[in-house]
């Protein structure tokens, strides 16, 4: 490991649809369900884990800030101030507009009150010519004194590939919390794999002799809607394995589906598309590998 290893803490804040899930899903190099714009969870969560040469940095989710309404507004944004306290950078997306809104104006002057060195991303420049980008530019700065001014498309991958870079600057030396295989550390995710295994398991009663195991590959929220697609994976030992979990013209499948969908929708309060599939991995129970990869290791 190199000596100098740094690790730290970011946030990304933004509105809904400024690009939050793409820029990270471009930064990882990888598609995973990351941020749902649901902000009713208080508790800072982990969201996407980058460890490169240089260092690791952990990425967290902030609740909501906005201008408040009511009293769970003025508490949701406490409870946002209170993270930009904690973290080491605070990364803030917005889109390449030449006049700065109501809402930004206002996050702005939240920020104003924190010591974090905020870096604004301008992201979806794609979008705009060069003219403008500089004009929005000039206006940010104005606005307020950000360490750092990024103009970028999550979406091409425009001026993305430097943005770990940019946020090694502004970190520390530091230990590495995480392993640097691990990109999310996602318990959802991993109760709706529990939730699926469990339901099979018991639909298929004892006619899996090895068991199974449950991968969820994708869980995305859809936009603008309050729909969770889940793409999962059954993973068996062996093909006749394989014919008893899909069933008679995909009957058990389907069967399975139904159930776990219904749990997961409960546990996610909200509706959900899933499909699973089925797989088969020889010996997966004896390989290290593919048990990490299944959560497995406690
Ligand atoms: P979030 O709500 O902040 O997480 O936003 P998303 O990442 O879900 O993106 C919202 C929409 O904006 C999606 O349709 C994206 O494809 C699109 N989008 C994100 N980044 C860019 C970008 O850089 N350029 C363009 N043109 N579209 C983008
Ligand atoms: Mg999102
Ligand atoms: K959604």
């Amino acid at each position: 490991m190199n000596r100098h290893f740094k690790s730290g803490f970011v946030t990304i804040i933004g509105r809904p649809n400024v690009g939050k899930s793409t820029l990270m899903n471009q930064i990882i190099g990888q598609k995973i369900a990351i941020m749902s714009d649901k902000p009713q969870t208080t508790r800072n969560r982990i969201q996407t884990i980058i460890t490169t040469e240089a260092g690791q940095i952990i990425f967290i989710d902030t609740p909501g800030i906005h201008k408040p309404k009511h009293k769970l507004g003025e508490y949701m944004n406490k409870a946002a101030q209170n993270t930009f306290g904690q973290v080491d950078v605070i990364m803030w997306l917005v889109e390449p507009n030449k006049a700065i809104g109501k809402g930004d104006q206002f996050i702005i002057e939240q920020l104003k009150s924190v010591k974090t060195p905020v870096i604004l991303v301008i992201n979806k420049v794609d979008t705009v010519s060069k003219n403008d980008i500089l004009e929005v530019i000039n206006t940010y700065k104005d606005a307020y004194d950000f360490a750092e001014i990024i103009p970028a498309s999550a979406l091409t991958g425009e001026n993305t590939e430097t943005i770990p870079d940019i946020l090694f600057k502004y970190l520390e030396e530091g230990p590495q919390f995480f392993e640097s295989d691990m990109i999310t550390d996602q318990p959802e995710r991993q109760l709706v794999a529990e939730l699926i295994r469990e339901k099979a398991l018991h639909l298929l009663q004892q006619e899996i002799p090895h068991g199974i195991a449950v991968v969820i590959d994708q869980m995305k929220d859809r936009q603008h809607k309050a729909i969770v697609d889940i793409d999962a994976t059954i993973i068996c030992e062996k093909d006749s394995h394989k014919g008893i979990i899909i069933g008679k013209q995909g009957a058990m499948l389907k069967k399975i589906g139904t159930e776990a969908r219904k749990d997961v929708e409960h546990l996610l309060g909200s509706k959900v598309n899933m499909q699973i599939w089925v797989k088969i991995k020889k010996n997966w129970r004896d390989s290290d590998f593919l048990l990490k990869n299944f959560g497995y290791n406690k």
